[in-house]
């Protein structure tokens, strides 16, 4: 199976880019921000859980997200692999993937970091809050959210490096230019 990391600040393009990787080589995608925004359009417990934090521009508890991962992992059938697309977020849960996969005899394949300056997140996040009304699309959220990002989930570049799955890739440019680059660090494997 191949399953692959998109990992990047928020707005870095995981999103979009998760979707052009999906249709390239037909694996499912798990974005564990669409899961939580489902919840909270439902209406469950979970999503009125994950609303609150989310709003705050915070994380939600690892412990809940591991097994929102987990079960949504298990969901698939006769998968050619995996998309993680907002997941592991934080050390604690770059582990408990680590684990999860192993117990079902499969590991990461590749981590690739979309990297984009500060000021184009703002940029493409205050448009798209514009555009969608996303809660969590507006100035003082995106800049709690960089906050979070660099205190709980920058530390995994090191950590995936540690585990040399990690390569980097211009996230600034057009999107398909980017798509191409991520393509041949997948065709590299
Ligand atoms: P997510 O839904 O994962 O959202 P994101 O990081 O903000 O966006 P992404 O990087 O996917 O950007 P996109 O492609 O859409 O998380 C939302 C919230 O859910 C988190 O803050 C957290 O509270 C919670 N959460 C999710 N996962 C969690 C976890 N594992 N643990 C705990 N909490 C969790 O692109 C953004 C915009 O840029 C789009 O409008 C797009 O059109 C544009 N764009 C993309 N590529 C571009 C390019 N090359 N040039 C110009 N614009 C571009």
């Amino acid at each position: 199976m191949l399953n692959v990391i998109i990992f990047g600040a928020p707005g870095s393009g995981k999103g979009t880019q998760s979707e052009k990787i999906v249709a390239k080589y037909g694996i499912n995608h798990i974005s564990t921000g669409d899961v939580l925004r489902g919840e909270i359009k439902k209406g469950t417990k979970l999503g009125e859980t994950a609303q609150g934090y989310i709003n705050q521009g915070q994380l939600i508890p690892d412990s809940l997200m591991i097994d929102i991962l987990a079960s949504k992992f298990d969901s698939f059938k006769d998968s050619k692999g995996v998309i993680f697309d907002g997941f592991p977020r934080t050390i604690a849960q770059a582990e408990a993937l680590k684990v999860m996969l192993k117990e079902r005899g499969q590991e990461v394949s590749i981590m690739l970091n979309l990297d984009v300056p500060e000021d184009e997140l703002m940029t493409r996040l205050i448009k798209r809050g514009e555009e969608s009304g996303r809660a969590d699309d507006n100035a003082e959220t995106i800049a709690k959210r960089l906050k979070v990002y660099h205190n709980q989930t920058a530390p995994l570049i090191d950590w995936y490096k540690k585990e040399n799955l990690f390569v980097a890739i211009n996230g600034l440019g057009s999107m398909d230019t980017i798509a191409a680059d991520l393509f041949k660090a997948i065709d590299n494997l």
